[in-house]
This record gives structure tokens, sequence and C-alpha cells, in this order.
């Protein structure tokens, strides 16, 4: 499932330019039962489907961390909601080691011994934790420093100041009638600042009132809370 996400594009580039090293480990290669490579069994007490076992997570976490300093995500419903200050944070971090979820989940030992943060990247299920590895490998890899090039900003983006993105226009300034906002097109640097911030409120305000509350408790977007 990685390695169309990995090979393409701006991940590929970052790969490329020694920004990001990305590896994936086949968690059956740690299992104990060498015969069957088993990785998941029934949950205790009983109850419908599978658990991922902690035996082959706490050796390939052993395996790969070696001696390095591992900050340790697990994806799942569970977790706290993945957002644009979550993934600057954990730019900031020098490892990062993603546990996939599947089956119905993993065994508490694991969560409690081996994880040291759960994220989710929605209130819905999926088939598997790899979609929200991949959300969090991109939206992390895209903020490190060089990784995107000059054509590509992170200062206006959505979120910023905890704002969503204005409209936004290119040529030609009248497509088929349909004309690009005049002040666009006036040169005037202040007064474009000024109408695309009254825009991203406007529309902030309508599709996400819960992001202005964030904004007006003061919530800094120095990326410590989530
Ligand atoms: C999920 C989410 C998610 C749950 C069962 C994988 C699935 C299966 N992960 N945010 N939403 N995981 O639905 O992070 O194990």
């Amino acid at each position: 499932m990685f390695a169309p996400i990995l090979n393409e594009s701006i991940l590929k580039r970052a790969q490329e330019k020694k920004k990001v090293a990305i590896h994936i480990h086949d968690l059956r290669d740690y299992a104990d039962d060498k015969k069957h490579r088993k990785v998941d069994d029934r949950p205790f007490g009983g109850g419908p489907g599978m658990l991922m076992m902690p035996q082959p997570l706490f050796d390939a976490i052993k395996a790969i961390k070696g001696r390095r300093k591992v900050h340790v995500i697990y994806t799942s419903p569970a977790g706290k909601p993945f957002s644009q200050n979550h993934a600057k944070r954990l730019t900031r971090l020098k490892n990062l080691i993603i546990i996939c979820g599947h089956y119905e989940g993993i065994d508490e030992r694991v969560r409690e011994h081996l994880v040291d943060e759960e994220i989710s990247v929605g209130d819905y299920v999926l088939t598997g934790g790899e979609l929200p590895a991949m959300l969090i490998t991109d939206a992390v890899t895209r903020l490190i420093p060089g990784v995107l090039g000059k054509k590509e900003s992170l200062v206006s983006e959505s979120f910023e100041g905890n704002l969503l993105e204005g409209p936004q226009y290119t040529r030609p300034a009248n497509f088929r009638g349909k004309k690009v906002p005049p002040v666009l097109l006036s040169g005037n640097h202040k007064t474009i600042e000024i109408w695309r911030k009254s825009q991203a409120l406007t529309k902030t305000k309508k599709v996400r009132p819960d992001l202005l509350e964030k904004k007006n408790k003061g919530a800094s977007n120095d990326g410590n809370e989530s």
C-alpha cells in the first residue's frame, strides 16, 4: 500500500533530498511463530474479531529502535484528533515509528508499554491503520524545512492562524464571463491582504466556527495544543 505513495511527487523528492527516510517493516518478520508468522489472536473474554498480539510488536519496535530515542505513534479511532498543529509538533521529533492498527485493535500492553501517542485521523472506522499512517507521514514530511520548493508555500494555507484558506483565483481574469474580484487585479498588496483575511474569516465563520473559538481562546498556533 505504501509504495505508490512514497514513490511519487513531494514524498519521493523528500527522500531523494535525504530530508526524510521512510522504512516499512513487516510485522510477520518478527512473529515467534515462524511457521504461520501469526500476528493476531482472539480477544480474552471473547468478543468479535481478532487483536494484534503483543510479541511481534514488542520485538519489532525493540529491533527498529535499537538505541535511538523514538516517538511511537499508534493510529486508531480512539486516538487524539490529528491536526496541522499536531503535524508541526511531530516535525520537531527526530525518529517516529507509526504502528498501523489492524483487526479490532491491539493488545493493551502494547499501548501501555510502547505507545507514546495515539492519533486518530477522524471519527470513522477504516479497514486498517495504513491510510492514517500515510496521512501523518505526508502532513509531517511536507513541513520539514526544504521539502517544499519555492513554488509551494507553507505561509498562507489553511489552519495558519486557525483560519481556513479563502477563495483563490488564477488566469484568465475573465473565464467565460466569470470574472476575478477586481481587488486581486489592483496590485495594491495592502488591500489584497485585507481582502484575503476578511474572506478567510468569512469562510471560517461559515464552515468551521469551532476554529474561531479556538483562535479566540488565544490558542497560539505553536503546535503544543493538538
Ligand atoms: C483509524 C482512524 C481507524 C480501526 C480498526 C483500523 C481502524 C482497524 N485509525 N484514525 N479513524 N483505524 O479507523 O486512525 O484496526
